[in-house]
């Protein structure tokens, strides 16, 4: 039963991934580029490395590479953030981890829903970065007042959505007709409008606030403000995204290029200036035209995944990605690009950059799985998981992060904010508040990682004493 019903969440979520990129690709022309171009980039670095392609298909990692992609939105309140839990849901999809972006001025806190299991993971990871608006950090009450107003007066949701929610809910199923209704509907709550919800005035004034404050409150919906594909080598990727018409942002967010990829690399491309229609303003007592104006939200951006880092691991990340930028912090406009990317090297080379070494130092997290050597072996007496992995018996490859990161989110945040916007707000991180707000715990991503690397080791060694 669980396993059909697995299976039952795991093809909404591809057809439902598939939705929106098509959609995306509709809206937003360079996003069909560079997923032309990564699948291109993809392709002849699969062929080229022989050890990649083994390990991807030991962790079953091979098929979902070319379907692979994250999205992000933005939400106004607890009923729009605890109703996107529930659709979610449907989908296999689970808020994992609390980001507070507020230590780096931006307004907002946020989960990320992504499926948890490993054959989950393995079908289609599809993920999508949720933030919701964080009304307390507006200071000016009455601005804070209207941008609550706003947000109240609209619904994101189709009934048909909610409807077919509290139908999965109830018989923790969905026909195939109905799924199909589902997404289509749900697609529905990710697209752009053109048309505002409020006006001119209102906008500027949330604007002058914080633009994600008017990003978030100015529109019937949490238009989907990016997808990323996932590419296989983001340096070739950035090198030849400017051929292609596309202009990427000055350096790549995260750790270097390394022998051993570490959490999560990024890049992204700015956001697009579109032609949005505004509401009269409601003390104007003639007939106005339609007041026009631009709004700038859209944006491309790819990433290249490496191993999830233990606790220990993403401690050491931190301190040495703190320790390059108290030294240099790369400009937007790329002129001290090349010095960045030196002394970030530089750094980071206190990180183990060997697998075994990771893995000895218990830095990052590994699936187990037996060798040919090891489904054949018999009477292996009583030999420690090292010493069955130094005789060959087991082979261990890296788990992939799910995830996101803090730095680097803000970052992808700013990029689509102009390159001086990030004013100071006050905040502190709200885990509570949040979970309230989402009506659920956010999962701990480590535990999920620890549980896939365990379960891995115990498969294996099952499988051992039983030959
Ligand atoms: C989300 C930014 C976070 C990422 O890849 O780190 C993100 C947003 O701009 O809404 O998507
Ligand atoms: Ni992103």
């Amino acid at each position: 039963m669980s396993q059909t019903l697995r299976s039952d969440k795991d093809e909404i979520r591809e057809e439902f991934s598939s939705a929106m990129s098509a959609m995306y690709r509709r809206e937003v022309p360079a996003y069909g580029a560079l997923i032309d171009l990564v699948k291109g980039v993809n392709a002849v670095r699969l062929a080229k490395d022989r050890d990649l392609n083994d390990e991807l298909a030991a962790t079953d990692g091979l098929a979902r590479i070319s379907e692979e992609r994250h999205g992000a939105i933005r939400l106004g309140s607890a009923a729009e953030l605890s109703m996107m839990r529930r659709i979610f849901a449907v989908m296999g999809m689970y808020p994992v981890g609390y980001y507070d972006l507020s230590v780096t001025g931006i307004p907002v806190h946020s989960t990320a829903f992504r499926p948890t299991s490993k054959a989950a993971l393995a079908y289609n990871p599809f993920r999508v970065f949720t933030s919701l608006l964080r009304l307390d950090l507006i200071a000016d009450e009455r601005l804070r007042d209207e941008a609550k107003q706003a947000i109240a007066n609209r619904n994101i949701f189709t009934e048909n959505a909610i409807m077919l929610v509290k139908k999965a809910e109830k018989n923790d199923h969905l026909d195939k007709a109905d799924a199909t209704r589902f997404v289509t509907e749900v697609t529905e709550t990710f697209k752009w409008h053109a048309k505002a919800q409020v006006s001119l005035d209102l906008y500027n004034r949330l604007h002058d606030a914080h633009r994600l404050i008017a990003d978030i409150v100015s529109f019937k919906g949490p238009h989907i403000n990016h997808l990323t594909p996932r590419t296989l080598d983001i340096d070739v990727v950035q090198e030849l995204m400017p051929e292609r018409n596309i202009t990427p942002k000055a350096v790549i967010e995260g750790p270097p290029k390394r022998q051993c990829p570490i959490l999560l690399r990024q890049t992204s491309f700015k956001a697009l200036e579109e032609q949005v229609e505004f509401t009269q303003s409601s003390n104007s007592t003639i007939e106005e035209q339609a007041v026009m104006g631009t709004h700038t939200a859209r944006f491309g951006e790819i990433e290249q995944r490496g191993v999830a880092l233990t606790p220990k691991g993403h401690a050491l990340y931190d301190e040495l990605l703190t320790k390059t930028r108290d030294q240099i912090l790369p400009a937007a406009d790329g002129s001290n690009a090349a010095e960045y990317n030196q002394k970030l090297a530089k750094t980071f080379a206190a990180f183990p950059d060997d697998w075994d070494e990771l893995r000895q130092q218990e830095l990052a997290y590994f699936s187990y799985s037996l060798t040919k050597a090891g489904e054949n072996a018999n009477n292996i007496g009583d030999m420690r998981p090292s010493s069955l992995i130094n005789n060959g018996l087991i082979r261990f490859d890296p788990i992939t992060y799910e995830d996101f990161l803090h730095v680097s989110a803000a970052g992808i945040f700013q990029s689509n904010l102009g390159d001086n916007q990030a004013k100071a707000i006050a905040g502190d991180a709200n885990q509570p508040m949040f979970e309230l707000e989402l009506g659920a715990q956010v999962i701990d991503q480590f535990a999920e990682y620890d549980n896939i690397q365990q379960a891995s080791l115990t498969d294996c060694l099952d499988k051992l004493g039983k030959s």
